[in-house]
């Protein structure tokens, strides 16, 4: 007897710790508990030899371990129906499935990609770099001499921790990287968002996209930069579009200029858009300064080089007219759909 008692215990500690992957494991643990030749209904035969007077206490041990194995399998079974593969009659799986709505590629990636496919035409390979740079890599690299205004807390995000690094204010930077790094011929077009610490308003955001360009190697000169630009300009713009160049200042080109193009609203006549000179500005550029390619150890009586950078925003306001700044990071969804089909 009190070896019966000691198997009954340990097949309801089994019984305890059984725990079904599938529906199978779940049949065999039936079999094995439940089934004709099964261990309760042995456990139950075992009765005919327990003495008369311990019958009634023993069968309602028999009769709680029976109940015990049952409940299991019927709690089991419940929870395993949700997990096996039983197709119901009322799903049909051979309806479409739920249509997922496509939505429409945000207006500045839109125009960057614009960008970077026709300079790539050109011979530009795409180039990329971190948002949170070094003062040297923003600044010090690029000729912007220790007291330059653009290095002014008010316009740069400095990181707490530790000034020596900050958001990038322009993607100049990323060039900066690609020439410490590779040597001519250096053909670059480099897209990203860049930060400045300005108050938000139509016309100025605390975080834009830039995208500049940097092409050295000997012989390249100012025809080819303007050659270049203007190739972008009637790609982006359509072939009525005219360019034209005003002297300018950047302290890492000089020659410097920004070049205007002819009025995408009026083309040159004068209206609002281009305050009635006929012509609006989009980027600025020059011949790569010297000091910036012996910076890098490229030597400048061998090398020339010229750059150009330009505002995302500010090509995309000229192509599809969008006026306020702050329109393109309010995920405002009528906004957003009116470039639905733009590719
Ligand atoms: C603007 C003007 C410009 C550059 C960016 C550049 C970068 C290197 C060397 C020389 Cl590494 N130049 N970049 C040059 C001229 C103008 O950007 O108005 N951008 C929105």
């Amino acid at each position: 007897m009190e070896e019966l008692l000691k198997q009954i215990e340990n097949y309801k500690a089994e019984i305890n710790d059984f725990a079904a992957a599938n529906a199978e494991e779940l049949e065999n643990f039936r079999i094995k508990f439940l089934g004709t030749k099964g261990i309760v209904k042995n456990v139950m035969g075992e009765m005919r030899n327990v003495p008369n007077e311990s019958k009634k206490e023993f069968g309602q041990i028999l009769n709680a371990f029976k109940i015990a194995a049952e409940e299991k399998y019927e709690s089991l079974k419940e929870a395993n129906s949700s997990l096996t593969t039983h197709h119901s009659p009322l799903t049909d799986l051979s309806l479409p499935g739920d249509p997922i709505t496509a939505g429409t590629r945000h207006p500045l990636s839109i125009v960057r990609n614009q960008m970077v496919s026709i300079f790539k035409r050109l011979g530009f390979a795409v180039a990329e770099g971190p948002e949170i740079e070094d003062d040297w890599h923003n600044f010090t690299a690029l000729n912007l001499p220790e007291n330059h205004p653009a290095r002014d807390m008010q316009d740069t995000f400095y990181l707490h921790q530790n000034p020596d690094y900050l958001l990038r204010t322009h993607t100049s930077s990323v060039q900066a990287r690609i020439m410490e790094k590779q040597k001519p011929p250096i053909r670059i077009i480099c897209p990203g968002r860049v930060y400045r610490n300005e108050t938000i308003s139509a016309r100025a955001h605390c975080f834009f996209h830039q995208a500049e360009g940097l092409y050295v190697d000997e012989n390249v000169s100012f025809a080819d930069l303007k050659q270049t630009l203007y190739f972008f300009v009637q790609e982006m713009f359509g072939k009525d579009a005219k360019i034209r160049f005003r002297p300018s200042y950047f302290p890492f080109t000089e020659p410097s200029a920004e070049m205007d193009i002819s009025c995408t609203v009026c083309g040159g006549k004068g209206c609002s858009l281009c305050k009635h000179t006929g012509w609006v500005e989009i980027l600025g550029c020059g011949m790569v300064h010297p000091k910036m390619l012996d910076n890098f150890g490229i030597d400048s009586n061998k090398y020339t080089g010229f750059a150009f950078g330009m505002g995302v925003e500010r090509i995309c306001q000229l192509k599809y007219r969008v006026n306020d700044l702050r329109l393109y990071s309010q995920n405002d969804i009528r906004f957003l759909r009116q470039f639905t089909g733009a590719v």
